[in-house]
């Protein structure tokens, strides 16, 4: 069987990008080497968070907003909520490059962000203590997706267009025969005209296979969810994202009873994917409970469930969206530096034009590897 494209990762970015492909008529396989969703990966966790006024830099504006689009047109395709608006307040001293490039982005885009002062945002959200030369830019229509039905949704969608997905299957290697892709897993070996590789913490490896080396380190990052009260529900409380001295910060309110959810987007510890790194430990609380001090100081908070997870970290925390530079029809989507899943129904776009040798919808070229050459 020779596929038109076969996609290494059937998490939501190789799920999107399947799904796009296979509703255009192409033949698809996507591999993962857990049976999505699972946990292994980068889409465990519930929920992401989804905003526009982009503190990371204004050229990803764009890709947020198609991506809303996209949400959208989800939502109605399987007859699911996957997106809900909650509002996101990102806050930070008024210097910090986060809070200008939210600014900045917001202003060039014409988005609906609300700057507050220190005192506005502890007077509208109870529990914020924020310092007093804080300022919060507060986007009304951003808020956070639901994970797990978006990979299922996407999941649903490829395969009624046809789309194979084959879990289980750890590839051993990939190679070119004869210009085609073969990759090879213990069970099987598959062939494609196409490749693309979405395979996070593990597509640096698979790469290098074919003598590319991209700069990705993976990092072990936690996340906890917190008993706290009423104040931080769902309606009352904000998603968040803080720049702080003490660190960068995320967070989502208490949502059903599930706890408020943080947990710290700097830092991390070097880890192999395989490996995992440390499970989620005292100390690990104990970093997020002095964020929650000093911030949010006007809760109480307990921890109910701490996870760790993985970033695949560039050197400048931006994508990696580009070919193979001998093998124009193998493609990588990789990178994403613990702030992509928001942006995963645009890039599986992009994913499907670059694979069909279209001009793409949306400008990816600062994401090019060449950048770190
Ligand atoms: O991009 O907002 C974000 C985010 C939150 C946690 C990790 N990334």
């Amino acid at each position: 069987m020779l596929y038109d494209v076969i996609v290494l990762g059937a998490g939501t970015m190789g799920m999107s990008a399947g799904y796009q492909l296979a509703k255009k008529g192409l033949h698809v396989l996507l591999l993962d080497s857990h049976h999505p969703p699972h946990v292994h990966g980068s889409h465990h966790g519930e929920t992401r968070i989804i905003r526009y006024a982009y503190g990371e830099g204004e050229a990803y504006v764009p890709l947020a907003l198609r991506a809303k689009e996209l949400w959208k047109e989800l939502e109605q395709q399987i007859s699911k909520n996957v997106f809900a608006e909650t509002g996101v307040l990102n806050s930070g001293p008024e210097t910090s490059p986060f809070i200008q490039n939210v600014l900045k982005s917001g202003k060039a885009y014409n988005l609906q962000v609300e700057q507050l002062t220190a005192a506005e945002m502890k007077k509208r959200w109870s529990g914020l203590t924020v310092p007093s030369d804080y300022i919060g830019c507060y986007e009304q229509d951003a808020g956070y997706l639901l994970a797990d039905q978006i990979l299922k949704g996407y999941a649903q969608l490829a395969a009624s267009h046809g789309a194979v997905v084959a879990g289980g299957q750890r590839v051993e290697t990939i190679q070119i025969k004869d210009s085609l892709v073969e990759v090879k897993t213990k069970e099987h070996t598959y062939r494609g005209k196409k490749l693309i590789v979405t395979a996070g913490a593990w597509g640096g490896e698979l790469l290098a296979q074919l003598g590319l080396k991209l700069p990705i380190q993976v990092t072990r990052k936690t996340f906890a969810w917190l008993h706290a009260d009423k104040h931080f529900r769902e309606g009352n409380f904000p998603c968040f994202s803080f720049d702080t001295e003490l660190g960068t910060y995320y967070g989502f309110p208490d949502i059903n009873h599930t706890g408020l959810k943080i947990g710290r987007h700097d830092t991390g510890t070097p880890i192999h994917p395989d490996d995992k790194g440390a499970p989620y430990h005292e100390g690990d609380t104990e970093e997020l409970l002095r964020f929650l001090t000093q911030f949010i100081g006007g809760g109480s908070f307990n921890l109910r469930e701490g996870k760790t997870c993985m970033y695949s970290m560039t050197p400048d925390e931006d994508f990696l969206i580009d070919y193979h530079p001998e093998y124009p029809q193998i493609l990588y989507a990789l990178g994403f530096s613990g702030h992509g899943f928001k942006f995963a129904s645009a890039i599986g776009e992009v994913l499907s034009e670059m694979a069909m040798e279209k001009e793409t919808t949306l400008d990816v070229s600062s994401f090019r590897n060449k950048r770190f050459q």
